[in-house]
């Protein structure tokens, strides 16, 4: 019994190292997607949240499995079958189930809440701030997102709805993707901004964020889509400072101005055209 007691508290020392240790390299680790926006962040907290929460019941699995193959195995058997004192157990059956719902009730709220602080409104694009630019960094500068086979356009409504091959950002501006499709369904995947929404023929899916750090990024589809699904990945989505964009900006609009009496005046979808694409 003093051998079996003994076992147990190693078995337990072993947990708590593990799970102390393991937590404490999660608080210091990369955690994906990052913090190149402020959605970024707070996916990123979320998911160090879930693995500080789960790592030590992971542990916990992994010396109950050592302390079964191994130290159990090295004690001699007690007269008590391992298994019988949880059948008709109420104790252990109501810490259960009060365990579990505690669980899951926290991380709904947890769940309901960030989503309604990270998203306030989503899917609901605001009308008004295509008409004007933005006169904050708060207010969002709407951008769409046109996935077609097999790239992505991107059009700037408050910059006389030019259309780009490339996508630019302002950095600390609140942007909102408003995401759509012209032919199939496709997926705007902005890893680093933690961004991630379907792309919908007649659909306007929006998206807000707000990049936080200048750099290069990669853009790709994120829904098998046809023969060329893997073309859809660019390297080249920046993040600049608000002036580099104002330049960006107006040599798009030069590039642009030949074109714009043949683009499609700015809408938040596009009909499909059949003729063009055999359906
Ligand atoms: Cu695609």
């Amino acid at each position: 019994m003093r051998n079996r007691r003994t076992a147990i508290r190693t078995v337990v020392i072993v947990w708590f190292i593990l799970a102390v240790g393991g937590d404490v390299a999660l608080a210091f680790g990369p955690i994906p997607p990052g913090q190149a926006s402020d959605l970024a962040s707070s996916e990123s907290m979320t998911i160090l949240l879930l693995a500080e929460i789960g790592w030590p019941i992971f542990s916990a699995v992994l010396a109950a499995l050592f302390f079964t193959m191994v130290v159990n195995r090295m004690v001699p058997p007690t007269e008590e079958p391992s298994a019988a004192a949880l059948r008709g157990n109420t104790r252990a059956q109501t810490a259960w189930i009060a365990g579990t719902l505690v669980v899951v009730l926290s991380l709904a709220v947890y769940g309901t809440v960030a989503l309604a602080i990270d998203q306030p409104g989503a899917g609901v694009p605001t009308q008004a701030s295509a008409l004007a630019m933005p006169t904050s960094t708060s207010q969002p500068l709407e951008v769409q997102v046109i996935a077609q086979q097999w790239w992505f356009t991107y059009r700037y409504p408050t910059y006389g709805g030019i259309e780009t091959p490339q996508l630019v950002l302002p950095v600390n501006q609140k942007i909102e993707f408003n995401v759509t499709s012209l032919d199939v369904v496709h997926s705007f995947w902005f890893y680093a901004l933690g961004v991630k929404a379907d792309a919908v023929p007649l659909n306007d899916n929006v998206v807000t964020a707000t990049p936080t750090k200048i750099g290069t990024y990669r853009i790709q589809c994120a829904e098998l889509c046809g023969l060329w699904h893997g073309n859809m990945a660019d390297n080249t989505a920046m993040v600049v400072s608000p002036s580099d964009f104002a330049a960006w900006i107006q040599q798009e609009t030069t590039l642009d101005a030949p074109i714009m009496k043949y683009l499609l005046p700015y809408s938040h979808t596009y009909e499909p055209s059949p003729t063009i694409y055999g359906s």
